[in-house]
């Protein structure tokens, strides 16, 4: 350790010695390892404030255009650790820490995950966070401080079982509450028309929004954002007169009320939930952040036309699309602009990113909820809707038809970029759910291909290689991730692939001594480490990857001595509660694994795990660890995922087919070095066409035949045969996601793989070359091209 470093953590212990007595109010012999973890948490926070404070005084200075990311979800994980990496602190904490005789380790591992989303759109929005304040682009987030993440999932006899999520039950060392940032927030009640022709909207009834802000540090602590959540309570709070006639419940009735819009975040990640009460938290925060954007810019700027010159706002799919209407009231109705002029401003200043095709996950909103609830919006809704098909009559593009408000359409309509989230998903967006509207307006779709922050998925979760890497081509790489591309030059040094292979084995082996530990199953560091882990559903087909081990079993089983490759595969992922097939899903991998991991004659060669509660954390544990990267939906239905850019920058191959970004991931890292599968999306489509196509793909591969059969007839389910015949019932009917018939082209490849993997130094080239080759899939460069195609945003130069 440098003297440099042993006079930080020096001066790091006093900082946190200092936060124990006076912040916590502990001394060192009472302290819990609770209390360590937040005394260490307000000493790393006092540094980013001072980035802060300066990044946003530098902002105000520049009068810089500023970017406002508005979403319903942030899947933050921890943030302990990444803000220690990106102040480049880590080394002086530990010591500090250890200093004080903790485990550094365990002090990181108190903090609990800020769950406030459900997947891939929730995480990439935290990742873009960091990247914006990485690159030094002036942004804001707003979202929603629920009380309840994702739920706590864990398995009983198999199946999920969820319980509330509760990270707010013990302090949150990283938030700054704002309670003199307070917005009123209306809903329901009646529109008038004013003596001087404006519409008057008078809401039957209210609530508060309380600002909660965040600092959002970046690599080097060089510029820090603000992540503002908003919180919900109630105008009145107490209902005294109820109160002093004892009926209590009823006087905390108005409270209890107004927080149930910040209680609990949605569990749905596909299937909209068309409830009111989703509704109103969709409302609720896009109103409060649009207040908040238009005060920010009242207190620089007096000319309200030169909005958009100044702001960018993104909308995170179509969860906040009701800023267009609630934008044209505060221009329109609240100050009096002229209705086309309110729109024109309105347009230039929205943005919005579609990311799923799913005709279940696209939000309608009923006429006569968006009526009873938000009944001004409504109106301007069919104003919009109305001027549009003025404009341009040639296609039928209503957002309102059918009772329903389509809020892609309305997103669409009231936007100045619509993007999809990688090139294959951009293509299908105009061929599919906009493609009259792209007609209309052939320049208004772009691609961004999304991108992951390499602070967190690879230098902070995978040091191992991440030394490896700053050892071959210098440290520049975490800032700029195109760097890494020099990596590949390096892969001849002498002892530079050892060492690589020496770094996964070394993270599998602290995964094995970690699954072995918390769920006492023992996993051989040997065997490859093969991982589907996202959240459950058809479309994603983890239904295909069991049977793939159910047909490998039975291969084992019927020739042990045929040289298999050891294998584990690990699974991870929540299904949404509702969603029954995706549970049945999980059960039915639970219960194969019970009986493969009991059987004597094939577990040393294949064994199945499912790690219950799969979150951010997790996500850091596994992906270092995996060797065999699981990426099978059925072509044209991911959007574009981020998992597989993880698993590809720390160094696991690919298995997959042609879908979203591994189309992307697959050219930048070589045909060569991706294990490809299955049909395209063309293929799928037409393959759909034909009513019998799982039974022809059953009756053509005697192998999967044999692995349904098993299934079925309940060689996983002693006890209770039929558990699973919704399963096969499925698979052997209509299956729409085509695992039949993917199957035979799927053990093709995992056959591949198996080859592949036997021969460890070439299998160490190939995974080093995933890692040397995805520089490109870094979420830098993904808000690089925000930036320049969209925000029409820049960096602004970096305090001190
Ligand atoms: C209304 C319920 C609901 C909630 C969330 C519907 C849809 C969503 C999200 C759009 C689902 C989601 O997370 N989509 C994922 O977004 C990622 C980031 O762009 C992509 O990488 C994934 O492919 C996509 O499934």
């Amino acid at each position: 350790m440098t003297f440099q470093d042993a006079r930080g953590a020096e001066r790091m212990q006093d900082a946190i010695l200092r936060h124990l007595g006076y912040t916590i109010g502990k001394d060192a012999s009472h302290a819990t390892l609770h209390d360590w973890r937040l005394a260490l948490s307000y000493a790393v926070r006092d540094r980013i404030v001072d980035s802060w404070f300066a990044s946003t005084r530098a902002a105000y200075e520049a009068g810089a255009k500023r970017v406002y990311y508005l979403s319903m979800e942030f899947l933050i994980g921890r943030l302990l650790g990444d803000a220690l990496v990106n102040l480049r602190a880590d080394a002086e904490a530990k010591a500090a820490i250890e200093g004080l005789g903790l485990s550094f380790d365990a002090v990181l591992h108190d903090e609990p995950d800020a769950a406030l989303g459900n997947g891939g759109l929730g995480r990439l929005a935290a990742c873009f966070l960091e990247s914006l304040s990485t690159l030094a682009c002036p942004a804001m987030g707003y979202g929603i401080r629920y009380e309840h993440g994702l739920f706590r999932q864990s398995f009983e006899q198999g199946r999920q079982v969820e319980d509330p999520e509760t990270w707010l039950q013990q302090r949150h060392a990283w938030e700054f509450e704002r309670p003199e940032t307070l917005y009123r927030i209306g809903f329901g009640g009646h529109v008038t028309e004013g003596d001087d022709g404006r519409m008057v909207w008078t809401p039957s009834e209210a609530v508060l929004a309380e600002a909660y802000d965040t600092p959002v540090v970046g690599w080097q602590a060089g510029w820090t954002n603000t992540l503002r959540l908003w919180g919900a309570r109630a105008v009145d709070p107490l209902d005294l007169h109820r109160f002093n006639h004892g009926d209590y419940v009823g006087a905390a009735a108005p409270e209890m009320l107004a927080r149930s819009i910040s209680r609990v975040l949605y569990p749905d990640d596909t299937t909209e939930a068309g409830k009111e009460l989703r509704l109103k938290q969709e409302y609720f925060f896009t109103a409060a952040s649009l207040h908040d954007i238009l005060r920010r810019f009242d207190s620089e700027h007096s000319d309200i036309t030169a909005l958009p010159d100044k702001v960018a706002i993104q909308l995170n799919d179509t969860h906040p699309a009701i800023a267009g209407p609630e934008l044209l009231r505060l221009l329109h109705d609240e100050r009096g602009l002229p209705f086309e002029q309110a729109l024109d401003i309105a347009r230039r200043v929205l943005n919005y990113t579609n990311h799923t095709l799913l005709p279940e996950a696209l939000e309608k909103w009923p006429v006569d909820l968006m009526s009873r609830l938000l009944p001004r919006h409504m109106m301007l809704i069919e104003r919009i809707d109305a001027d549009h098909a003025a404009a341009y009559p040639a296609r039928e593009t209503h957002a309102v038809s059918d009772g329903h408000v389509n809020m892609g359409a309305l997103s669409f309509i009231m936007a100045n970029r619509v993007n999809g989230v990688s090139a294959l998903h951009t293509g299908l967006m105009k061929q599919t759910v906009f493609e009259d509207l792209h007609a209309l307006h052939p320049n208004r779709i772009v691609n961004q291909t999304n991108g992951v922050t390499p602070r967190r998925w690879l230098h902070a979760c995978n040091p191992r290689l991440s030394s490896i890497i700053t050892g071959a081509i210098g440290e520049g790489w975490v800032g700029d991730l195109d760097q890494l591309a020099g990596f590949e030059a390096h892969l001849g040094d002498a002892g530079l692939l050892d060492a690589v292979a020496a770094a996964k084995r070394a993270n599998k082996v602290a995964l094995s001594n970690w699954v072995s530990e918390t769920h006492g199953v023992s996993l051989d560091p040997d065997a490859m480490f093969d991982v589907q882990i996202k959240r459950i559903h058809e479309y994603k087909r983890q239904h295909l990857n069991i049977l793939e081990a159910v047909a490998l079993w039975q291969a084992i089983r019927a020739n042990p001595e045929a040289g298999w490759t050891p294998r584990v595969k690990i699974f991870g992922g929540k299904a949404a509660p509702g969603y029954v097939f995706a549970k049945k899903i999980i059960h039915l991998i639970n219960d194969v694994a019970a009986v493969l991991n009991a059987d004597p004659v094939t577990s040393p060669f294949l064994k199945v795990v499912f790690l219950p509660n799969y979150n951010v954390t997790l996500a850091e544990r596994l992906i270092p660890a995996s060797d065999l990267s699981e990426q099978i939906s059925t072509a044209g239905k991911e959007a574009s995922g981020t998992g597989n850019m993880k698993f590809a920058l720390n160094g696991a191959l690919t298995v997959g087919t042609l879908d979203g970004a591994n189309v992307e991931i697959r050219d930048h890292v070589g045909p060569e070095n991706f294990f490809l599968f299955g049909m395209t999306a063309e293929e799928v489509m037409a393959r759909r066409a034909i009513p019998d196509h799982a039974a022809q793909a059953i009756a053509a591969d005697p192998r999967l035949a044999a692995a349904l059969d098993a299934i079925h007839d309940g060689a996983f389910s002693t006890g209770e045969p039929d558990r699973f015949h919704d399963i096969t019932g499925n698979l052997r009917g209509p299956d729409y996601f085509l695992v039949c018939s993917d199957f035979t082209d799927y053990w093709r490849a995992q056959r591949e793989v198996d080859a592949a993997y036997r021969d460890t130094a070439d299998w160490t080239r190939r995974a080093a070359l995933n890692t040397a080759r995805s520089g490109w899939f870094s979420s830098d460069r993904t808000i690089r091209g925000y930036m320049a195609d969209i925000w029409g945003a820049s960096p602004v130069a970096r305090p001190g």
